[in-house]
């Protein structure tokens, strides 16, 4: 922002004015609409879709954006500047596509309203996709036509990680969610965790084990020790059915597939499994993400391999990066959401060691593993698995203030960060996360208003 150019502006009982096209995203502002209104929201089809330009001066605020999502970004930033806005001008747009959160609905499940209100936080920092991790060894959680029992015995009581349950999202609540987001701009990512981590599907349907007998239900935390069988045809007979009801529920272009800590495939069966699957979600019109160890697996050339562990280097990725696959950077070290701030954290995990507020904010995705550079990178996302968590506070407690920190990762250039900068202003929120009954982490990194 350049110099205070004008005395401040109150944006209370101010009005907005704004085209049809922009009268939703006035919404979100709530100030009442009318022509003449001092807060101006602009279509310029010049700046790119995300872009924004914010003028204000001691009269007016006028918020020009490449599409309404640009104006939608450009009203968090506002919303941000507080209610006497500095006069100036931003010119604004973000260094990755996609900026993402991932929230585990599976060792613990979180309703869809418990869902859309985690969106309302996200957007507040510009996140513009949510992925949820729908499925893995302790819950199926979305319904799938025709395939009850995946909700009914693995959604039902005692499922999960604290084998709370029940849970499940059905198709209307799906459905409901990615509407809710959509309509704040953000991209629901589905992912539907294959071949390993599906002990919730072999216990709700044993012929998708290899000798058919039955396996019980694990509320326990580990994992690897799960497997779908690549030899078997009804494998894939389930694995169609699920994918395809999934894509037909998203409208989104992407559909993950998981592909994570497959411990007990055989590697070699690995590879045939994802040889069948991993053009499903193309012939479904999407894109497939996974883990990035199905780099180990031949890619469709459009394929997104996103980066997890904390090692500084993954040659398989750099191979996939070089073949011209794109990657979405989350290591474990940096990102992930779920591990400890601190031995004192009462939440958490530590298997990646401690991740401070300022050790998910001072990194940089373009130089954080070989091979993988500026133009490979989809985008960044800060995963949130839920082993450790029990409610929306513990969510809360979890994701702020690191997220804000991923966010600005993936939404300002390197060129423009600076940890002092950022944890001076990330202060500002302290006060209004305990207005509003968030359940931050009050890091000690980080002066409190
Ligand atoms: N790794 C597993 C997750 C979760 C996580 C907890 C990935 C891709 C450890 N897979 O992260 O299921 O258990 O930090």
């Amino acid at each position: 922002m350049r110099p205070v150019e004008a005395a401040a502006f109150g944006i209370a009982g101010a009005a907005v004015s704004a085209p049809p096209g922009l009268a939703e995203v006035a919404g979100h502002l709530g100030l009442p609409l009318a022509a003449d209104g001092a807060i101006r929201l602009v279509l310029d089809p010049a700046l790119a879709a995300e872009a924004y330009r914010l003028e204000i001066t001691a009269t007016a605020v006028t918020l020009t954006g490449g599409s309404a999502q640009g104006v939608f970004w450009g009203v968090q930033t506002l919303r941000q500047l507080g209610p006497v806005l500095p006069g100036g001008v931003i010119e604004d747009r973000p260094r990755y596509a996609y900026r993402s959160a991932m929230l585990d609905l599976a060792r613990h499940f979180f309703t869809a309203a418990e869902i859309k209100a985690h969106v309302d936080l996200l957007v507040q920092f510009k996140i513009n996709h949510l992925h949820l991790h729908l499925t893995d060894d302790q819950g199926w959680r979305l319904e799938i036509p025709g395939w009850p029992r995946l909700t009914e015995v693995s959604g039902g009581e005692g499922t999960g990680v604290d084998g709370a349950g029940p849970g499940f999202l059905t198709l209307s609540e799906y459905a409901d969610v990615v509407a809710y987001a959509a309509a704040r701009f953000v991209t629901v990512v589905p992912e539907i965790d294959m071949p390993g981590h599906v002990n919730a599907v072999q216990v709700a349907y044993p012929e998708l084990t290899a000798d058919g007998a039955p396996v019980s239900p694990r509320t326990d935390a580990e994992v690897g020790y799960s497997s779908l069988v690549a030899a078997k045809e009804e494998t894939y007979a389930f694995v169609e059915a699920v994918l395809k009801t999934v894509a037909d529920l998203t409208p989104g272009p992407y559909l993950h597939i998981g592909g994570d800590e497959c411990l007990s495939t055989p590697p070699e069966d690995y590879r045939a499994f994802l040889a069948r699957v991993l053009p499903i979600p193309g012939a479904l019109g999407k894109r497939v993400i996974g883990w990035h160890e199905i780099a180990a697996a031949d890619l469709p050339a459009d394929a997104i391999v996103q980066y997890w562990r904390p090692e500084a280097a993954d040659d398989a990725v750099s191979r996939a990066a070089a073949d011209g696959n794109q990657v979405i950077v989350s290591p474990a070290d940096r990102t992930y959401l779920d591990m400890k701030y601190d031995s004192g954290s009462p939440l958490g995990l530590d298997w990646a060691g401690h991740v401070s507020v300022r050790r998910s904010y001072d990194w940089d995705p373009a130089e954080r593993l070989p091979g993988v550079g500026e133009e490979t990178i989809l985008g960044v996302e800060a995963p949130l698995w839920s082993e450790t968590l029990r409610s929306v506070d513990d969510v809360r407690y979890l994701t702020f203030p690191r997220l804000p920190a991923v966010a600005e990762v993936a939404w300002t250039p390197q060129a423009g960060r600076d940890w002092e900068s950022f944890r001076a202003r990330l202060a500002a929120f302290g006060p209004v996360w305990t207005a509003a009954g968030i359940n931050y982490h009050r890091s000690p990194e980080i002066d409190w208003h």
